[in-house]
């Protein structure tokens, strides 16, 4: 049986936010080292998360999780905002939760740079930052608590692995559609496809370009890429989304998708599998969105007094054709 249980497992020891005092115990309206606020006063929590976007399927299912979650009953006054894919938007959106003086600041970078002068902002401000998601490039990790979400080196390399596989020593010509230029899951993504198809040089990336993550963008992407090149053996989609873009090129361009054009994707959301059981897509790497539980665990122990893990990974699975019909069913997202 395939394990889509998302067990999350935690990993890297973070003995050095102990040493910085956080591991001090404060239990209900008892000041926190790390937060100087009452932790838990008058029972409720208050985050301010600050969302990517509304991109795609997987975004949409990470939203519903979080707002799911981290209720009035489970304890949270939850804050939201919607960024559009706009680091500006983000940066404001955390301006406004520090001026409030909120609890805790949770959010999902758009992309991984350009951090640092507000991550200080909330330090200054004594305000915990919990990255969800996706990943921060600072240099100064005390700038924030924890991170939980993918490894998406990992995922990239399980679909140039399994291109690898599925294309043995054939000419292949592959296109890329890459995620949100500068986003942590679409360098890591590239990067990792990338190794794990070095040493094969009948793999070649012939293009490569951004779609944003969306279905539209991917769908213009393609079509540049299909009146480019005549001939394309695989498309490598960073998202479903993306994929399924793509694949609306494809049939356009009067080609079968999954057959004369194979595709592999990441995530591995309701409608991506749709396309892998329908056999337009070859292989999805799973990408889990259903965070909410880890990020509302991280934040008790941070309002607790207590360290949590420094980073939490997610795990994660693949899916191909006939593993997709066996768990589609009973998919939550
Ligand atoms: O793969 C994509 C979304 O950051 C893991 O963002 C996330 C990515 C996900 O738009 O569909």
């Amino acid at each position: 049986m395939i394990s889509n249980t998302f067990t999350r497992v935690a990993v890297a020891a973070v003995a050095s936010l102990a040493v910085l005092g956080l591991a001090a115990c404060g239990g209900s309206g008892t000041k926190t080292a790390s937060t100087g606020k009452a932790a838990g006063s008058g029972g409720v929590i208050t985050v301010g998360f600050s969302q990517v976007g509304s991109e795609s399927g997987w975004r949409a299912a990470n939203t519903k999780n979080i707002q799911d979650t981290l209720t009035k009953a489970n304890g949270f006054d939850l804050k939201f905002s919607d960024a559009q894919q706009k680091q500006e938007n983000q940066i404001q959106a955390i301006r406004s939760y520090i001026a409030q003086g909120v609890d805790v600041i949770a959010f999902s970078p758009v992309v991984e740079s350009g951090w640092d002068a507000v991550l200080e902002e909330a330090k200054a401000a004594k305000i915990p930052v919990v990255l969800t998601d996706r990943a921060v490039d600072s240099k100064d990790t005390s700038l924030y608590e924890s991170f939980l979400g993918s490894d998406f080196v990992v995922e990239g390399t399980k679909a140039g692995e399994w291109a690898v596989k599925q294309f043995g020593d054939k000419p292949t010509n592959i296109v890329e559609l890459q995620g949100t230029t500068g986003s942590a899951p679409a360098n890591d993504r590239m990067a990792g496809f990338k190794k794990a198809i070095e040493g094969h040089p009948n793999l070649k990336i012939i293009a490569s370009q951004t779609g944003n993550f969306t279905r539209a963008e991917g769908k213009t992407v393609m079509e540049g890429f299909l009146a480019a090149n005549p001939k394309i053996d695989l498309v490598w989609a960073h998202n479903d989304d993306m994929g399924l873009g793509a694949i609306e090129a494809i049939e356009a361009a009067g080609k079968v998708p999954g057959k004369d054009i194979q595709m592999v994707t990441a995530d591995a959301t309701h409608d991506g599998m749709q396309a892998l059981v329908d056999g337009k897509i070859n292989f999805i790497v799973e990408c889990n969105p259903l965070l909410g539980q880890q990020l509302a665990d991280v934040i008790k122990q941070i309002m607790a007094g207590k360290a949590p893990e420094k980073r939490i990974l997610t795990k994660e699975t693949t899916f191909t054709q006939d593993q997709a019909k066996a768990a589609l069913p009973t998919r939550q997202y």
